[in-house]
């Protein structure tokens, strides 16, 4: 039986650059990524999305700038932990991003994201994230520097796709 953990991941946006965080410690770490994480329980999705940035580089969205922009699925060889992650995207946001424990965060144009320092995957999704395309990505990994086989799909709009996937 596959077991399923739900993450967020949230990436804010200029018309120029993108805000990478290079994560400090733990999954990921020395990787650039959105900011997100674990949901607690009782939480829901877009206030555990919320708190993670606001944890990781202090911005602040209101839940209503944040957009839902991609669902990625991801699978380990011979491991039965299903990752979920959400992923979000916003350009109406409070605050400067400041470093914290987790995060380091610095802003990219877009042309040059640091794609050999992130997880293997992302080359594949963000170009559809980039372009405010919604996609359902699903990567099965061997160990985590080997991508055994992956789909993306473009979906019509992230709303549908969870009515589907109740
Ligand atoms: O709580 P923790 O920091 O361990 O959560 C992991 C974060 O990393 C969460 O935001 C989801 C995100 N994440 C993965 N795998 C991948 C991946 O392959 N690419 C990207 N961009 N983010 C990922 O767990």
């Amino acid at each position: 039986m596959l077991l399923k953990k739900l993450y967020t991941l949230v990436f804010l946006r200029t018309d120029t650059a993108i805000l990478l965080g290079l994560k400090k410690r733990g999954f990921g770490c020395n990787k650039w990524n959105g900011f997100g994480g674990k949901i607690e329980p009782k939480e829901t999705v877009i206030e555990a999305a919320l708190r993670e940035l606001y944890e990781e580089c202090c911005v602040t969205v209101k839940p209503e700038n944040l957009q839902s922009i991609g669902q990625l699925e991801f699978t380990f060889e011979g491991d039965p932990m299903m990752m979920d992650v959400r992923v979000f995207s916003a350009t109406v946001f409070e605050g400067t991003p400041i470093e914290t424990e987790e995060m380091n965060p610095k802003w990219f144009p877009y042309d040059q994201i640091p794609f050999k320092d992130m997880w293997l995957d992302d080359a594949l999704w963000f170009p559809y994230m980039l372009k405010g395309q919604p996609f359902y990505g699903k990567f099965h990994y061997q160990g985590f520097d080997k991508i055994l086989h992956y789909s993306v799909e473009e979906l019509d709009s992230m709303e549908q796709f969870y009515l589907k996937h109740k």
